[in-house]
């Protein structure tokens, strides 16, 4: 799979004023290079819609575009994949459906979620939460930059840095080892998309931070 740094997930719910596609293309420009397309609340042929309208976006910025859950809307575009959680359909089952050629993502919230993600065959792992998030309603207790420590001296595929991350804590988080950060909130709800996501990218290259 393409390599990405700043991988922004929908959430509607923070720019209630706005729409979607609108401000991913927002989130794009400022350097977004990969999107997932995240809706638990509406109904099937709501998700379908924006989906397809998503994935116009995409190809249009070269930028991968990734469906959760919904396996089914993910083959009718040809997005570039899917993103599982530890609920959802069994790796394996997922990746006899879409096929070797799409990207398989999956939350991880522990070494041993990772380590069986990894040899299931996932393309990359979210890891987190790292901090406490409003965004997910299910969420698990805070991980950590803790778990990142054990993910970068384990794990191999890619893992993206996920949860409460935000520009006044991503430098923890890169400090870490995390290459790759996953954000809803602080991008999508700010006041400022693009500039938001350039903040962000400009820190994730910045490593270690000096004291
Ligand atoms: N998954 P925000 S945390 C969608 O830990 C999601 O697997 C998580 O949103 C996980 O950047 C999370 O607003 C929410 O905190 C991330």
């Amino acid at each position: 799979m393409k390599d990405f740094r700043l991988y922004v997930i929908t959430g509607e719910e923070f720019h209630p004023t706005r729409g979607v596609v609108e401000v991913m293309e927002e989130a794009i420009k400022g350097g977004a290079d990969i999107i997932q397309l995240r809706d638990k609340t509406n109904s099937k042929r709501v998700v379908l819609d924006k989906a397809r309208k998503l994935r116009e976006l995409t190809r249009k910025y070269d930028v991968p575009f990734i469906v959760n859950d919904h396996i089914d809307i993910a083959l009718a575009v040809d997005a570039d994949g899917i993103h599982l959680g530890q609920d959802d359909m069994p790796l394996h089952l997922a990746r006899d459906i879409v096929g070797k050629d799409k990207i398989i993502g999956i939350s991880t919230h522990r070494i041993q979620e990772a380590r069986e993600a990894e040899q299931g065959g996932a393309d990359y792992i979210g890891a987190g939460p790292i901090f406490p998030t409003n965004s997910k309603s299910d969420v698990v207790d805070p991980v950590t930059t803790s778990y990142l420590d054990e993910v970068v001296s384990e794990i191999s595929i890619p893992f993206v840095a996920i949860g409460g991350i935000k520009l006044h804590n991503v430098a923890d988080v890169v400090n870490s080892g995390a290459n790759r950060i996953c954000v809803i909130s602080e991008v999508v709800g700010s006041e400022d998309v693009k500039g938001t996501c350039e903040m962000f990218i400009q820190k994730i290259g910045e490593k270690v931070i000096q004291l």
